[in-house]
């Protein structure tokens, strides 16, 4: 690949898919990122002008996509309204990023042949018993739960189908839970670690039994770049890192990794339709593809990422208080 589209580059895994992209080939990439509130370029920082070209636009411009897509090899589709807890309040925008946005990427692909990978989460399989020894792979039935997550499912199913009428040249990955650096402060481990770095409380939803399967976006970054290299077209692969651990014992993590006592945190008003489990089975990602995560000792990483949110106040404090603000009015 010598030249990547990376839509949604300026957000939180995106950006860190370019740095990897930048750090492990050759490549030249374009971020096509229309800088929501999720969107930040200051998190694409330090990459060699001649690697980078940055356009400001909206994955539903047609037109723009037309400009772009003869330039690239491949795509690389990040772009979403991502927040769970944003979709319950207004669900209209994930319609006409995650839907409208996918489909009008699926049909410039197809217009100009462009091999495209789509990424997409573990969410569109609902959830699982906390006791269930289960997994989600790649044959489990979909059964999104949330107004995000049954997007997500929407644009997995166009992808799909334009790889079975059209002939796109597509496939789709289903990832679990991600941290690490340059990830907005609305979502729970930079919510956690930010609000203790300030002396404010951390916030567990409800009991805080909920489960999710974390991976490092490093991981989830080499992951991609493995499928897009060597995986087979019309295929999907979940990638996971088999980083279970609930929201209680994250959040305990955190407190004392920060010199604060385990047990200083609030319960709040929980999310609703709120899911219990999720876990990937990444097996066929490992044996068919030849993928490792680099990242497998979980506490060591969120320490890692704590460090950065430490060192890197300028670029989560401007949008902090508006955040607490947005939770603070649903009493979370
Ligand atoms: P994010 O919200 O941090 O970033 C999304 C980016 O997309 C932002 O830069 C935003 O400006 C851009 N964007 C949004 N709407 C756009 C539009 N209409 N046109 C152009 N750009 C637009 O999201 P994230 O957490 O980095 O997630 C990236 C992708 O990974 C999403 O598709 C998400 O569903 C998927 N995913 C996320 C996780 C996770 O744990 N965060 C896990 C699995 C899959
Ligand atoms: O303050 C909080 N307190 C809390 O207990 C927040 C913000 C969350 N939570 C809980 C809810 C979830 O059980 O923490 C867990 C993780 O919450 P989020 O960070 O909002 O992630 P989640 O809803 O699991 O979805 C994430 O993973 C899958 C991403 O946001 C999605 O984009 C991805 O598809």
């Amino acid at each position: 690949m010598s030249t990547l589209l990376v839509t949604g580059g300026a957000g939180f895994i995106g950006s860190n898919f370019v740095h990897h992209v930048i750090a492990n080939t050759d490549s030249h990439v374009t971020v096509l990122d229309s800088l929501t509130y999720a969107g930040n370029l200051a998190s694409l920082e330090g990459i060699p002008a001649d690697r980078l070209t940055f356009v400001q636009g909206d994955i539903t411009d047609a037109p723009l996509l037309d400009e772009l897509f003869p330039t690239v090899d491949a795509v690389v589709h990040f772009a979403a309204e991502s927040h769970n807890d944003n979709s319950l309040d207004d669900p209209r925008p994930f319609l006409d990023t995650n839907i409208v946005g996918t489909y009008t990427i699926l049909e410039a692909a197809r217009r100009h042949g462009t091999r495209l990978h789509h990424i997409s989460t573990d969410e569109v399989y609902g959830d699982l018993e906390l006791d269930d020894p289960a997994k989600f792979t790649e044959n489990t039935p979909y059964n999104p739960s949330s107004p995000y997550s049954s997007t997500k499912a929407g644009s997995d199913l166009l992808v799909r189908a334009w790889v079975r009428s059209f002939g796109v040249q597509a496939t789709i990955s289903n990832c679990s839970n991600n941290y690490g650096p340059f990830q907005h402060v609305e979502k729970f481990i930079p919510r956690q670690i930010t609000n203790v770095l300030r002396g404010e409380r951390p916030k567990l939803y409800g009991a805080g039994e909920n489960v999710r399967d974390w991976i490092h976006a490093d991981d989830h970054s080499s992951a991609v770049l493995t499928i897009l290299e060597r995986g087979v077209i019309g295929e999907t692969y979940l990638i996971g890192a088999d980083g279970e651990k609930n929201n209680k014992e994250v959040v305990e993590l955190i407190l004392t990794t920060l010199g604060q006592p385990a047990d200083a945190y609030d319960h709040v008003v929980d999310r609703p339709g709120h899911d219990l489990r999720y876990a990937i089975d990444s097996t066929r990602l490992r044996t068919e593809l030849g993928w490792e995560p680099r990242y497998v000792d979980f506490e060591a990483g969120l320490a890692a990422t704590i460090e950065w949110y430490r060192d890197n106040e300028a670029w989560w404090a401007p949008v902090k208080d508006a955040t607490e603000a947005r939770y603070a009015a649903q009493g979370q």
